[in-house]
């Protein structure tokens, strides 16, 4: 059994719940919120974020999603989720990366600090500009979606790989804060009605942020 330290909105603590539950790895969630000075997430991970993953025994901290799902990958036969030749394993993660970096970079991490930290922690309104400057991001990341999905099975080649379940973490962020407007990305939103169907996403779609509303369609498979 492994304890997962996780906010709810946290993009690479949903990453790294798709993977375990992708893989059937018994976890449990404990909340952590990386800027509180009180959190044991600081004594556990150098870089002071979430997601964390400590072993029940206690002997094994994993942190950074990225090495948390590839260890994973290396020690689970069930679900690969890098799969393939070199070639293919090395587009996984090309797309992952950009993901995990340039969508979280260019969109999720304004959004949880336009909507979420200023809220929760500073107290002020979210600045509209930014919050502008983010939608048009936004399309141009799906505009990538929607090619990627128009020219491949799944995001990164013929079969399901970490690259979705990156990408899908993100959106999901994104669309609970009302980030996303599917108006021209029928390609996309397609992919991401599928993402949401899979069992592993169900417990994402019910986990709350407190003091942070979702928006009614959030939960909602068919929307
Ligand atoms: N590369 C890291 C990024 C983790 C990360 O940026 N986590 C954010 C939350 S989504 C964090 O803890 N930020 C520190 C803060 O908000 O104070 C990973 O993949 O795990």
């Amino acid at each position: 059994m492994w304890q997962l330290y996780h906010f709810p909105l946290c993009p690479f603590s949903r990453k790294v719940q798709l993977v375990l539950s992708e893989k059937k790895v018994p976890f449990v969630l404990q909340l952590a919120y990386p800027w509180r000075a009180d959190e044991p997430i600081h004594g556990l991970n150098a870089a002071s974020r979430t997601p964390v993953l400590e072993r029940q025994d206690g002997k094994l901290v994993l942190t950074d999603s990225q090495a948390i799902c590839e260890y994973f990958e290396e020690t689970e036969d069930r679900s690969p989720l890098i799969p393939g030749s070199a070639v293919a394993r090395a587009e996984v993660r090309r797309l992952t990366a950009l993901f995990d970096d340039n969508l979280y970079g260019d969109v999720t991490e304004l959004l949880l600090y336009e909507k979420m930290k200023k809220r929760l922690v500073l107290r002020q309104s979210p600045d509209s500009a930014t919050l502008r400057a983010a939608m048009r991001l936004t399309h141009e990341h799906l505009d990538y979606l929607d090619w990627l999905v128009d020219n491949r099975r799944w995001l990164a080649g013929a079969q399901l790989s970490l690259a979705d379940f990156a990408a899908a973490a993100q959106v999901s962020v994104i669309d609970y804060l009302g980030g996303i407007d599917w108006s021209g990305h029928e390609s996309a939103h397609g992919w991401y009605r599928v993402m949401k169907s899979r069992p592993s996403f169900a417990p994402l779609l019910k986990q709350k942020m407190e003091g942070i509303p979702a928006p009614r369609h959030y939960a909602d498979v068919n929307a």
